[in-house]
């Protein structure tokens, strides 16, 4: 243990403890602005700096650890003095345009601002900055970044994919696209965690939200939307709702204000991917000698992307069946318009979705099998849908719950549980030990591939045949264990992946709180909201069976193949 003394208070903490936790321990807050927990702690942005007594530097409070008997200041007058001066300096450089910024309200470098009295930047630079491209999914200001390292730290360690580089030198010394000059070559896969670990304003999804507001106007446009499953976990957190006011049913009735003629949920497509994907491996598993295994779940369009940019010689092996928003769409403007009487082109449809790599999935060229144009017009993020609400002057408190269209609105339990990792490969198993024995196991019966760890490993009895699992979530995971197939140290039968850690509910399109991730909160809403469903199995789901009976005929039927599977490397 150390003994030291923090602004008058003596403590005792364990060797090796930083500054700013020591400090934090006791209950004193020390500013941070670039620091990520065991992520990036190299104090770049010189925000957490103190005083320590015998010292005529400061120094940073996030990388610097604790010695016995130090005596320090967190707040003396010339901590403070150099903390502003320091953030004067990354605002002298920083385009503050706070008005007209996404992340207005909810940026650390505007708040920090604010909390050290800055009303002024003496030193403003004008550089001339680089445009970013405006079509991609993922759009980087390059005037607002603070150089605080995170979206190079997060792309690299957690996702593995190694985007983000610093370049140039001076006052030009900004962080760009490695390698190759423009971010739409690079092997991006889209997962927008840089997005939710940028503290400003410099990185953001593209903004969708004008082609909405434009069709909900058009009185020739059936205007349907799907809720991802993830969505319902967080949707409110922005304004303020608490997560058992902010329901699907609440949101529902927000989307009924906007103009939404139909609102449905992607649950319902999440059931009807378990019956393809389900159908699909067991077919698989028929033919074990000349199927390459594992199969791996194909519903994460970042994921996809990373294996085909960064492991093509596993992209075989992606399961054909398209992720749920694609389903959902294919099944909108086919069954859907026909129920409704109209041609598929009428029908406008939009997705509400957790991620950014959605709004790429539906515009690949061969997502539009039902032929009115693409199957899903438009995915928005959470995000979006949230600046939508509050464009419209809509007050979610003063909503009451209303209910989901039918029939597209109806979803099990294990749909719902697809926004948190592992819930795809417990509902596949749920269906699929149905499948092959005719009977329902215990829903909670492959509960062991729960919980939030980044690589887990299960093995289950499927009537007498042992079927060994895998679920990832995090790209950088999943390439340890791409590699680990590669070198033959491990193998699976059926490997779910999803590339934002924790799954949807961590994706790169929820809501942002800088520096704290929400994503085993919103897990565990979404497991509650599984064990108090009455249908707990997608092949329980009666507009699934119906959609099957009246239009699809089986899972891998001729129509169920054209409309719900797809070939990855088209
Ligand atoms: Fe997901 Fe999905 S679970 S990828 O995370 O499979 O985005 O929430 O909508 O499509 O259902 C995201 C979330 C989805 C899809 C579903 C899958
Ligand atoms: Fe890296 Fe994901 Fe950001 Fe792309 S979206 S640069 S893969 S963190």
């Amino acid at each position: 243990m150390v003994k030291l003394m923090i602004d008058g208070n003596q403590i005792e903490v364990p060797e090796n403890t930083t500054i700013l936790e020591a400090a934090a321990r006791t209950g004193i807050r020390i500013p941070t602005l670039c620091f990520l927990k065991d992520l990036n702690e190299i104090g770049a942005c010189r925000v957490c700096v103190v005083e320590i007594e015998g010292y005529d530097k400061l120094f940073t409070a996030c990388n610097n650890v604790v010695k016995e008997g130090m005596v320090i200041h967190t707040n003396s007058r010339k901590v403070r003095n150099v903390r502003k001066t320091n953030v004067e300096l990354i605002l002298s450089q920083h385009n503050v345009s706070c008005a007209t910024c996404v992340r207005s309200g909810n940026c650390s470098l505007q708040q920090i601002a604010g909390d050290l009295n800055i009303y002024d930047v003496p030193m403003m630079k004008q550089i001339p900055f680089p445009k970013g491209s405006k079509d991609f999914p993922l759009i980087r200001s390059y005037s607002k970044c603070i150089k605080c390292m995170r979206c190079i730290q997060v792309c690299d360690k957690i996702q593995g994919c190694g985007i983000w580089d610093v370049v140039n030198t001076g006052s030009r010394t900004t962080v760009d696209v490695a390698k190759v000059l423009r971010l739409e070559d690079s092997e991006c896969a889209l997962c927008g965690q840089c997005i939710t670990h940028c503290p400003v304003g410099a990185l953001r999804e593209r903004d969708d939200t004008e082609k909405v507001f434009e069709a909900l106007e058009d009185p020739e446009k059936i205007v349907v939307v799907q809720i991802a499953p993830a969505v319902r976990t967080a949707w409110g957190e922005e304004l303020g709702l608490k997560p058992e006011f902010a329901t699907v049913k609440r949101l529902a009735a927000a989307l009924r204000r906007l103009g939404f003629d139909y609102i449905f949920d992607t649950n319902f497509s999440a059931d009807l991917t378990i019956m393809e994907e389900g159908s699909e491996f067991l077919e698989r598993l028929k033919h074990k000698d000349t199927e390459k295994f594992p199969m791996f779940t194909s519903c994460c369009p970042g994921w996809v992307r990373y294996v085909k940019g960064h492991y093509p010689e596993f992209t075989d092996q992606l399961s054909t069946a398209k992720s749920p928003q694609q389903m959902f769409g294919a099944v909108a403007k086919s069954y859907y318009a026909k129920i409704l009487g109209v041609d598929p082109s009428k029908i406008f449809s939009v997705s509400i979705m957790p991620c950014i790599a959605k709004k790429h999935e539906c515009a690949i060229p061969v997502m539009n099998d039902a032929g009115g144009g693409q199957d899903v017009d438009v995915a928005l993020t959470t995000r979006e849908v949230v600046r939508m609400i509050r464009s419209s002057t809509i007050v979610p408190m003063s909503l009451k719950e209303e209910e989901l269209d039918m029939p597209l609105g109806v979803g099990s339990g294990a749909g719902v549980i697809f926004g948190a990792t592992g819930g795809v490969m417990e509902a596949a198993l749920r269906s699929a030990y149905y499948l092959v024995t005719g009977q329902n196991p215990d829903p909670d019966a492959f509960r062991s591939v729960r919980g939030m760890e980044g690589w887990k490993e299960a093995e289950f009895d499927l009537a007498g045949s042992t079927i060994k699992v895998a679920v990832v979530s995090g790209l950088g995971n999943a390439g340890r264990l791409l590699k680990s197939l590669r070198q033959g140290k491990v193998s699976y039968d059926f490997v779910e992946v999803m590339a934002c850690p924790g799954g949807c509910a961590g994706g790169g399109g929820q809501p942002i709180h800088d520096g704290y991730e929400m994503a085993e909160e919103r897990v565990d809403i979404l497991y509650g909201l599984d064990r108090v469903n009455n249908l707990r199995f997608s092949h329980e789901n009666p507009s699934v069976i119906k959609c099957y009976e009246d239009y699809l005929g089986a899972p891998l039927s001729e129509k169920a193949h054209h409309l719900l599977h797809t070939d990855h490397h088209a």
